[in-house]
């Protein structure tokens, strides 16, 4: 059992560990914090785009593409906040696999696919590095970013109420997805372990809270465990 008295150390040490302010932790700071912001951005406008092939749903998708928009601010101050300068070129070509994808899906009207990369993968990896970062955060990029987390567990909703309703057309196209683009996501996470252990989010955490997010999403959705386990086991060599 934790004491009052140990958890109270265990802050205290994570805190000391951390100095917000040293050239090291900065530099991290310049390629997560553009990764993050990226990430909004094209999320931002992954979701006008599911507005345009989703018209019925357009002003919920369009609600969504605005809340993006402000996490992207958010994400924006957090790094001004630390007098650092986000690496956007890096964070560019750190998405453009998964940006691809998606473009390719869109511009044939693959609904399931778009939705699996943007609402499934996309918002779980978020939800992930979100709740990680949270508890090692500076106080105000932690502010900032509980808010932007509750928002993430909505569009993750919208994702897995739509495919749940379409579930038995949806079934091949999600797996096909699954597997062409969870690899993906464990070359991303590869990519930024040195830069995310500098901020104090250890990969092993991350791999586990997104692998949490992703099985309850699919199982939400109508998989069974049996095709969870399948499809997770994609790309975990990557
Ligand atoms: O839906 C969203 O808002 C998603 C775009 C945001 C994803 C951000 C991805 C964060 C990855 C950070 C990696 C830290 C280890
Ligand atoms: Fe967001
Ligand atoms: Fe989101
Ligand atoms: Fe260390």
């Amino acid at each position: 059992m934790q004491t009052g008295e140990n958890l109270l150390m265990q802050q205290l040490t994570v805190s000391q560990e951390l100095d917000f302010n040293s050239e090291t932790y900065k530099d991290a700071y310049s390629r997560i914090n553009a990764i993050v912001i990226e990430g909004e951005q094209e999320a931002h406008q992954n979701y006008i785009q599911l507005a345009e092939l989703l018209p019925d749903q357009k002003d919920e998708l369009t609600s969504l593409a605005k809340m993006e928009n402000r996490h992207k601010k958010g994400f924006q101050a957090c790094g001004r906040n630390l007098s650092v300068t986000a690496d956007m070129e890096f964070a560019k070509e750190y998405f453009s696999d998964l940006h691809q994808n998606f473009q390719t899906a869109a511009a044939s009207g693959n609904i399931v696919t778009c939705l699996l990369i943007q609402s499934l993968i996309i918002e779980c990896f978020a939800i992930a590095a979100y709740n990680i970062y949270i508890p090692v955060a500076d106080p105000f990029a932690r502010k900032i970013t509980e808010g932007v987390v509750k928002d993430e567990y909505m569009h993750l909703n919208f994702g897995e109420e739509w495919l749940k309703e379409n579930f038995e057309a949806s079934k091949t196209e999600l797996e096909q997805a699954n597997k062409q683009n969870l690899p993906l996501v464990w070359r991303m996470l590869n990519q930024v372990e040195k830069d995310a252990h500098i901020l104090g989010m250890e990969k092993d955490a991350l791999v586990e809270d997104f692998m949490i997010a992703y099985g309850e999403a699919l199982s939400n959705i109508g998989f069974t465990t049996r095709d969870i386990m399948r499809m997770s086991a994609y790309g975990l060599t990557a």
